[in-house]
C-alpha cells in the first residue's frame, strides 16, 4: 500500500523533473530511477575503462615520440573519465568494487564498439575521430541529464573528448597528406569502424526498451535514432574535408545484438584482460587499505593523547 508520505515524495520528485531541475544524491528518488542510472552510468564507466584497451595496444608501437605522448595522454584521460563516472555511480549507493565485479562477471555491459580490434595505427586516428565523435554527440545532451553528479561529470568528460576527437582528425589528416599506402590505410580503417560507431548510439528506437522511460525521467534527452542522425550529419562534411568515403548506413542489428551479448570479435579477450588487471591489482588495494587504516589509527591515538593532556 502506498502511504501519504510516499505519495508526497513521489510528487516532489515529479515536480523537480517537470521543472527541469536536478535530483541530488540525498533527494528521494523512485527505485526504478536509481536502478536505471546505476545501469547507464556503470555501463558508461566500464566503456571508458575497457575502451583503453584497443588504443592502449598501440602505445608501445607509436610511430614517433610525439604520437606516443599524445596517445598515452588520451588513454590516461579515459581512465580519468572512468573514475569520475564510478564516483558518480557511488553516490547512488553502489561501490566501485561491486561494479567492477559485475563487469567481470558479465552482469553489466560496456559499449559494443570496444569489442572490435584496433588493427593499424590509422585505427588510433579513426577511434579519436569517429568513436570520440560519436561519444560527444551522445554525451553533450547528457550534461543536462536530471541526475546532478552524472551531469556534472559529463561536462568535463565532453571537453576532454572534444580534444580527443580533434587529435584523431589531425592524425588522419596527416596520414591523408602522406603516401598512397597511408591514404589506403585510413580508408580501410574508416570502412571497418563506420558501422560499429553508428551502433554506439544503441538499437533503433523501435527496439530500444529503455528510451521512453529514461526520457520521461530526464535521464536521456534524445532518442538513439535522433542522435545517430545528428552524428551522420555532423560527420559527412568532416569526411569530405579529409578526403575519405563513408560507407553506407545500412546497419546489421543482428550483429549488434550478438556483440552486446558478449559474442563480439574481442569480447572474451577484453574481459579476460580486465580480470587479469583487477586480480594483479589486489595487492595495491590491500596496501592502500592498510595505509588508510594506519592513518585512522594514528589520528585516533593523537586525539586520545590530546584529550588526556586537556584533563
Ligand atoms: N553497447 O534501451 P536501450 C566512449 C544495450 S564512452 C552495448 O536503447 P539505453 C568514450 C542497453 O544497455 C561510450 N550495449 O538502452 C571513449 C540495453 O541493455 P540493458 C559509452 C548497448 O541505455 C571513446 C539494451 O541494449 N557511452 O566511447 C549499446 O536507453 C574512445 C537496449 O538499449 C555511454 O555509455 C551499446 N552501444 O540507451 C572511450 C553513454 N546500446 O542495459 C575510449 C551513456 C544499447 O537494458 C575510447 N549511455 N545497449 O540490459 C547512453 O547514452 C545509453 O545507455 C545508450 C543506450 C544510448 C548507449
Amino acid at each position: 500500500m502506498t502511504s501519504a508520505v510516499d505519495t508526497d515524495l513521489q510528487a516532489g520528485f515529479d515536480a523537480t523533473i517537470a521543472a527541469g531541475d536536478r535530483i541530488e544524491p540525498r533527494d528521494w528518488m523512485p527505485e526504478g530511477y536509481r536502478r536505471t542510472l546505476v545501469r547507464q552510468i556503470a555501463q558508461h564507466a566500464h566503456s571508458e575503462i575497457i575502451g583503453m584497451q584497443p588504443e592502449g595496444n598501440w602505445i608501445t608501437r607509436a610511430p614517433s615520440l610525439r604520437r606516443k605522448a599524445i596517445l598515452l595522454a588520451k588513454v590516461q584521460d579515459e581512465a580519468g573519465h572512468g573514475l569520475y563516472l564510478y564516483s558518480a555511480c557511488e553516490t547512488l549507493g553502489v561501490s566501485r568494487e561491486d561494479l567492477t565485479r559485475q563487469l567481470i562477471a558479465g552482469a553489466q555491459k560496456y559499449s559494443s564498439i570496444f569489442n572490435y580490434p584496433a588493427l593499424s595505427y590509422a585505427d588510433v586516428g579513426t577511434i579519436g575521430w569517429l568513436v570520440d565523435g560519436a561519444a560527444i554527440c551522445n554525451q553533450v545532451p547528457l550534461c543536462r541529464t536530471s541526475y546532478g553528479p552524472y551531469g556534472r561529470s559529463m561536462i568535463r568528460i565532453c571537453k576532454e573528448e572534444s580534444f580527443h576527437q580533434r587529435q584523431g582528425f589531425e592524425l588522419l589528416a596527416t596520414m591523408m597528406r602522406g603516401t598512397d599506402e597511408q591514404r589506403a590505410m585510413v580508408q580501410e580503417s574508416v570502412d571497418r569502424f563506420w558501422k560499429p560507431a553508428l551502433m554506439m548510439f544503441g538499437p533503433p528506437d523501435s527496439q530500444s526498451s529503455n528510451t521512453e522511460q529514461s526520457m520521461a525521467w530526464g535521464i536521456k534527452r534524445h532518442t538513439n535514432d535522433e542522435l545517430r542522425e545528428r552524428f551522420i550529419e555532423m560527420t559527412a562534411p568532416q569526411a569530405a574535408a579529409l578526403g575519405v568515403t563513408l560507407p553506407d548506413n545500412d546497419l546489421d542489428w543482428d550483429e549488434f545484438w550478438t556483440v552486446v551479448k558478449g559474442g563480439g570479435p574481442c569480447s572474451a579477450q577484453r574481459i579476460a584482460h580486465r580480470k587479469r588487471a583487477y586480480d594483479d591489482g589486489a595487492w595495491v588495494r590491500e596496501a592502500a587499505m592498510a595505509f588508510a587504516q594506519s592513518e585512522v589509527d594514528g589520528l585516533a591515538q593523537r586525539v586520545s593523547r590530546d584529550q588526556e593532556a586537556d584533563r
